[in-house]
């Protein structure tokens, strides 16, 4: 029965992973013009591959308060247009030094080093020009207006961006526990609020919503990252199509060198436990978002 259960799971996880790849699809840039290069190195890095999952779980908490619209689309574009800038980014030889990503060359060993930063700079800004369509179409524009605000503070200094600083600053130094956890809700749980917090909004949730789904989010985050150290140290190159023991490389500490596997293990499955409960206590049913959430701490890539 459980079997079952997840068997059903993974192959509605396939066809909603479809779905999101569509939506992506479609605003992309077009190829063309004297900085045409710059469209191709853009497309490049979003239709590697990937998840998808800021964009699926921004949609199915977007479906889980009711949002049955349009307007959601262009915002799902758009995270997943900033997350790929910062792999981009991530992956370039002054940060990472990674040459695989996806399963494939990374933009900088494919585009060169210069194209590689501006085509993460045009990414995020071109993020920020898709979402903003959203206005137009939105039955609440001024909902719209405020997700575009949550969608840059979760990216910038205050989120995303500022969780980075602090773990290139910590690189190769002692990370007390305290620091670690700062850099995880930053740089990985962030943008996960950001994707969460504006399918709730969108869909018409309240303030304390929000605020709810906000702290859940920040619990998926951390777990997500957590399960990242784990299959860093676990999984092959080929399960997750980028370098494994990268931070045995970049000698980065991780959950797991602090706390060892086992514990990394209970503490991403703690957290876990602690976001499916604050969202059964949200309004509205959502079984496949309950699954996913669920599948980000048993995945093996
Ligand atoms: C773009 C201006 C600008 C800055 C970027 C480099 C950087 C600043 C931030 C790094 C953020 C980062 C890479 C965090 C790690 C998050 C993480 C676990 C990524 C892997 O996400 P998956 O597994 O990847 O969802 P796929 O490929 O499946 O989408």
């Amino acid at each position: 029965m459980a079997a079952a259960k997840e068997a059903g799971l993974r192959e509605l996880l396939s066809q909603r992973t479809k779905e999101v790849e569509e939506v992506v699809g479609r605003y992309l840039p077009e190829e063309a013009g004297h900085q045409r290069i710059i469209f191709e190195a853009m497309n490049y890095s979003v239709r590697a591959g990937g998840k998808r999952l800021r964009p699926m779980l921004m949609q199915e908490t977007y479906r889980l308060f009711g949002g049955c619209g349009q307007e959601i689309e262009p915002f799902m574009a758009a995270v997943e247009m900033i997350h790929t800038s910062s792999l981009i980014h991530d992956d370039l030889p002054c940060m990472d030094n990674d040459e695989l990503r996806r399963g494939k060359p990374t933009t900088w060993v494919k585009y060169g080093y210069d194209m590689a930063v501006l085509a993460g700079d045009a990414l995020l800004i071109y993020a920020v020009e898709t979402a903003a369509k959203a206005c137009a179409m939105a039955r609440d524009a001024a909902a719209a207006a405020k997700a575009v605000g949550i969608l840059a503070q979760k990216t910038g200094v205050y989120g995303m961006i500022g969780g980075q600083v602090v773990d290139v600053q910590l690189t190769n130094k002692p990370v007390p526990r305290e620091k670690l956890d700062f850099i995880y809700r930053l740089k990985t749980g962030a943008l996960l609020e950001a994707s969460m917090m504006i399918g709730a909004l969108l869909a018409g949730a309240g303030e304390k919503e929000v605020k709810q789904v906000e702290e859940l989010a920040s619990l998926v985050g951390v777990a997500f990252q957590i399960q990242d150290d784990i299959l860093d140290v676990t999984a092959t190159t080929e399960q997750l199509g980028k370098p494994v023991l990268s931070d045995e490389k970049n000698q980065k500490t991780t959950y797991v060198t602090l706390e060892g596997i086992e514990k990394a293990r209970r503490d991403a499955a703690e957290l876990s436990d602690r976001a499916i409960a604050l969202l059964k206590g949200l309004p509205g049913e959502n079984p496949f978002l309950e699954g996913l959430i669920r599948m980000l701490i048993t995945r093996e890539k």
